[in-house]
């Protein structure tokens, strides 16, 4: 049905955050850092630093742009990623961490994008993209430390080579370990497999070479734990899952989209090698397509 399909691309717009989200964590009487806006509402010296290109096309610390740290996320988890209550909160953790696939295939370097739901509740979601960034830079900060630490308040990253896939997005794939227990990296990038681990969006392991891979075999693997703190019903949709999914593989022709959920030992793959007209076909069947 074509208003499945709508249900990934169609949703509440982020620029909106929703206000009066309150949540257990919070403390009473704090003040709310409003997210994304270009001047720190938190009173922080606005030196957070982003990444960038430098001349020799690394990504490097940007300090020109204003990131907030992930508190104001724990602190309202609504405003970033919608409701907490209904389990929708819960799924836009996956949407987000599925999203940075999508942007690697819209760069041109990703092509395939796999989904488990782990019978406990944990998430891998698992990209053959370029690998998030592993550059350290002087302070001893890797840039993976950065993508998962740094709430990006304007817009991800200002580089051309890279954009914002969704247009519901903005914050990053930082608010996924915010609202993590826990959260594990690997990253395959230049011939090296690299691990860093988070608690709590706290950094525990520092970003570390794993092991040797092939030069061409890149990506990234998210686990994470989303923290039941966070959210009032842990239960994954696996529904509402697979309806985004194919909705991803039907918006981004020629990318491979899987989901396995261990718990039914369901596994459901797509691809579309033309897009909408593949799906419109297949949901056509023997219907006459005019005009021909
Ligand atoms: C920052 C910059 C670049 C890629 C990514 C982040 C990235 C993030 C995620 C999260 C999941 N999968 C991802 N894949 C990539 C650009 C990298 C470059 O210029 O080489």
């Amino acid at each position: 049905m074509p208003d499945e399909v709508g249900v990934g691309v169609v949703g509440r717009d982020r620029d909106q955050p929703r206000l009066g989200e309150d949540h257990p964590l919070e403390e009473p009487g704090q003040e709310i850092a409003a997210p994304r806006t270009s001047a720190r509402a938190d009173g922080l010296p606005p030196d957070a630093e982003a990444l960038r290109h430098d001349d020799a096309r690394r990504l490097v610390p940007d300090p020109g742009q204003v990131l907030e740290g992930l508190e104001a996320v724990r602190k309202r988890p609504g405003m970033y990623i919608g409701d907490v209550h209904d389990g929708t909160g819960l799924h836009h953790l996956i949407w987000e961490a599925v999203d940075n696939a999508v942007d690697e295939h819209l760069a041109g370097h990703c092509d395939a994008v796999h989904v488990t739901i782990h019978s406990e509740g944990s998430i891998t979601v698992i990209d053959n993209g370029r690998g998030i960034p592993v550059g350290m830079h002087e302070k001893g900060v890797s840039a993976a430390e950065v993508v998962m630490t740094q709430l990006h308040a304007g817009g991800k990253f200002d580089s051309n080579s890279y954009k914002v896939s969704g247009g519901l997005h903005g914050v990053g794939v930082s608010v996924v370990n915010a609202l993590s227990s826990r959260l594990e990296v690997w990253v395959k990038r230049g011939g090296t497999e690299y691990n860093i681990a988070f608690a709590n969006g706290q950094k525990v392991s520092e970003l570390e070479a794993v092991g040797r891979v092939g030069k061409a075999n890149t990506g990234t693997r998210l686990h994470f734990w989303p923290d039941p703190r966070f959210f009032d019903s842990a239960k994954i949709s696996v529904r509402a899952l697979r309806h985004l999914l194919r909705a991803k593989a039907v918006l981004c022709p020629g990318l491979q989209v899987s989901l396995h959920d261990e718990a039914s030992g369901e596994k459901l793959e797509w691809c579309y090698a033309d897009g909408l007209r593949d799906y419109l076909t297949g949901e056509l069947g023997d219907t006459a397509i005019l005009p021909d």
